[in-house]
């Protein structure tokens, strides 16, 4: 093998290749700049401009690039297009260094080419992917790019324990890699580790902070910061950029003013110098996340200005350095009073965010939760994402497991979020201008929206468990989603079968089989089992685990389902509801407002029907609650039995017997544990339906 150029990144790849070798033989050179191509293997190298030969020294394996070169990592290289042409980065705003890798085979050997250091590595990383298969087959020449410059994942950590949330909010994978015991962490190991399986998958931008960003979390703005400098240098190797989440309340916790108010001068001086210090340490530092006005979050409402006015004084500090602003688009009122049946929750961020659009600076980008809710397991795709043209839109979505079993259940989310990367606002049979050859998403799809302009950022499911996520399966949730973010148009079970062929690397075919059988239609499974048709929430309050039909009905958060013993369903159509369908472009406005059109799996989310009401399917409501149900723990029973009958499989060459043990024992904790789960909600649910409705289930089962 053999690596050519320079810039911090290629010492990162060719310490990779050095460590490689050594654990796995082969030779390995480091050429140097200018000189000519080896004839090896493997040759990655840098697309080489006029500068000339550059000395560069061998790495022995584990070193890692230096931290004090930024250059390469603010951009500097000769951008190229998915195409491979030289031109302008598609992303508004701030250059991005160039991402992409040119792959060629001729007669077994591969030559990787980029013209940036980042380039190369996922270039290499690419390889690695392939394995053998980069090798043999015919001759070709592939160019690479990622869909969108901006593919982030967000901690929800906490530096302190928060007494009702913990040490990661919504963390369901033990404590935090990068705090413990209310400081960041002295020994950074894990997130070096973390940095690489992230680079590995396409990730390049990590928020490490909660965004509800609490007293001692602040101080990470200040008193912190040569920590965070820390944490910072364990991403740079691997191309990633570290963001910070921050309290719009910290001109007067932090900075000791009497206001917040975004159009003071003295607030947004306060910002600018805070954000010189940020630079000054962290040169290529990312940004701040945002979450105002929301759920007790301090922010511009309290001076009766709107996130725009908030937003934009922030990214006035920022964008001297070239940083970022994500302001969350997560507003809605959670004290609502449940009698109050003109209030909806699912209308609020559009009532929010989209008059405001074309009124946010070029380097916010607005951050859209997938649905209108709260990740719940089945919603419908935001209508803010459509509705702010002219205005950076990210998507959010969750890779930790809220609302989808908390890494206790084994449910892939890979094909929920295909399923909402290729939802197109122009229609349900439409394929806008996709051109599945460069798989480009149709503009007019929820990728095509945001792969452009805001990117994809995700909420991390990591800890500091010994499986990194609690549920082992839960792993490959992490492994999809960079790569969806890479690759929106990937297909959601081919990564499955990616991420199984890299982690059980020569396992059987029975275990293959088995990880399918229980993955493959996992989020479908966990939606049969839980609440039904779209209409969401009915689990236990305050901790989100476990079936509680009424648990939200009469509280402040606006998340009601309004079963009566006539039906069931929120109406939120524009002719007798709430209106929320009429926030979408023709024809989905139309298709949803309409009972006819609705899908089955939505229906409860935009309509209340009664539960003799005939879903598309052919069944009635209440026959299809009862069915689902049955079928739910009947899948997982079949989980159980695939898990079960493979046990003896899987030691082999590239497990040892201690780690099959760990790995089996865990995991068949987890699949006990969802089983119960599943029982328990089917119970509550078909039960609960039943008293209620007073209709039995056509098939006679248990009912209590
Ligand atoms: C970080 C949901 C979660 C909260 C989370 C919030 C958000 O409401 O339950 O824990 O807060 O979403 O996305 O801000």
């Amino acid at each position: 093998m053999a690596i050519r150029g320079d810039g911090a990144l290629v010492g990162t790849v060719a310490a990779e290749v050095a460590a490689a070798t050594a654990a796995h033989g082969g030779s390995f050179s480091r050429l140097e700049s200018g000189s000519g191509v080896a004839d090896a293997d493997l040759v990655l190298t840098i697309i080489e401009d006029d500068a000339g030969p550059q000395p560069a020294a061998a790495p022995a394996p584990g070193d890692h690039a230096t931290t004090d070169d930024n250059a390469i990592l603010r951009g500097g290289c000769v951008p190229i297009t998915r195409d491979g042409v030289v031109g302008e980065p598609e992303a508004a705003g701030e250059p991005e260094a160039d991402e992409s890798f040119r792959l060629s085979r001729d007669d077994g050997s591969v030559v990787v080419e980029a013209a940036c250091d980042r380039g190369l590595l996922y270039g290499f990383f690419h390889v690695v992917r392939l394995g053998e298969a980069a090798f043999s087959g015919p001759d070709l020449v592939e160019r690479h790019a990622p869909a969108t410059a901006m593919r982030m994942l967000d901690h929800w950590d906490n530096v302190a324990v928060h007494a009702v949330m913990g040490q990661v909010e919504r963390g369901y994978a033990g404590g935090s890699i990068f705090y413990d015991d209310g400081a960041v962490r002295a020994d950074l190991s894990r997130v070096e580790a973390y940095a690489r399986l992230l680079a590995s998958t396409g990730i390049n931008r990590v928020a490490i902070n909660n965004v509800n960003v609490h007293a001692r979390e602040a101080r990470l703005l200040t008193d912190d910061l040569p920590h965070v400098a820390r944490i910072a240098a364990a991403f740079r190797p691997w191309g990633i950029r570290v963001h910070l989440s921050v309290s719009f309340a910290a001109p007067m916790t932090l900075g000791g003013l009497d206001t917040s108010d975004p159009l003071d001068p003295a607030v947004a001086d306060w910002w600018r110098d805070a954000a010189d210090r940020v630079w000054a340490q962290i040169p290529d530092f990312g940004g701040f996340v945002v979450k105002a006005d929301s759920e007790g979050q301090p922010g511009p409402f309290a001076y009766g200005r709107d996130h725009a006015d908030g937003a934009n004084m922030l990214a006035e500090a920022v964008a001297p350095h070239g940083g970022l602003v994500h302001w969350r688009a997560f507003v809605y009122d959670h004290r609502q009073d449940w009698r109050d049946r003109s209030t909806d929750r699912a209308r609020a961020a559009h009532d929010h965010f989209a008059p405001l659009d074309g009124r946010f600076a070029e380097n916010v980008i607005v951050q859209v939760k997938y649905g209108p809710m709260d990740f719940q397991v089945r919603e419908p795709a935001s209508p803010v994402l459509a509705a702010m043209p002219r205005t950076r839109v990210a998507l959010e979505l969750q890779v930790t497991q809220e609302y989808t079993g908390q890494q206790k259940h084994a449910v892939y989310l890979g094909r929920q979020w295909s399923e909402i990367l290729d939802f197109d606002f122009t229609g349900p049979d439409s394929d806008g201008d996709a051109d599945s050859a460069s798989r480009i998403p149709s503009p007019t799809s929820v990728a095509g929206i945001v792969a452009p302009s805001g990117g994809i950022v995700a909420v991390s499911n990591v800890g500091d468990d010994e499986f990194w996520t609690g549920h082992p399966f839960a792993q490959a949730n992490l492994y999809a989603y960079g790569r969806l973010t890479w690759d929106p148009a990937a297909d959601a079970v081919g990564l499955l079968d990616e991420w199984i062929s890299l982690t059980f690397p020569g396992a059987p075919a029975d275990v293959v089989d088995a990880l399918h059988t229980i993955l493959d239609e996992s989020w479908e499974t966990y939606e049969r089992y839980t609440s039904p048709l779209g209409v969401g929430f009915m689990v236990r309050p305050g901790h989100h685990y476990g079936p509680d039909v009424d648990g939200y009905e009469y509280t402040p958060w606006g998340t009601y389902h309004f079963a009566d013993r006539d039906g069931i369903g929120v109406d939120r159509t524009v002719a007798t509801g709430t209106g929320y369908a009429g926030l979408y472009p023709e024809p989905w406005a139309s298709v949803y407002e309409s009972l006819e059109t609705c899908p089955d799996e939505l229906l409860l989310f935009f309509h209340h029907v009664p539960y003799t009401h005939v879903l598309r399917s052919g069944k009635t409501v209440i026959q299809h609650i009862y069915d689902t149900h049955f079928e739910g723990v009947e899948r997982v029973e079949e989980f159980v039995a695939a898990w079960e009958r493979v046990l003896g499989s899987l030691s082999g060459d590239a497990m040892s017997d201690d780690d099959a043990a760990r790995l089996a024992g865990r995991v068949s904790e987890r699949l006990a544990e969802q089983r119960r789960s599943a029982i328990e909600w089917r119970d509550q649910i078909n039960t609960y339906f039943y008293r209620k409705s007073g209709i039995p289930d056509e098939q006679g089962r248990t009912i209590f």
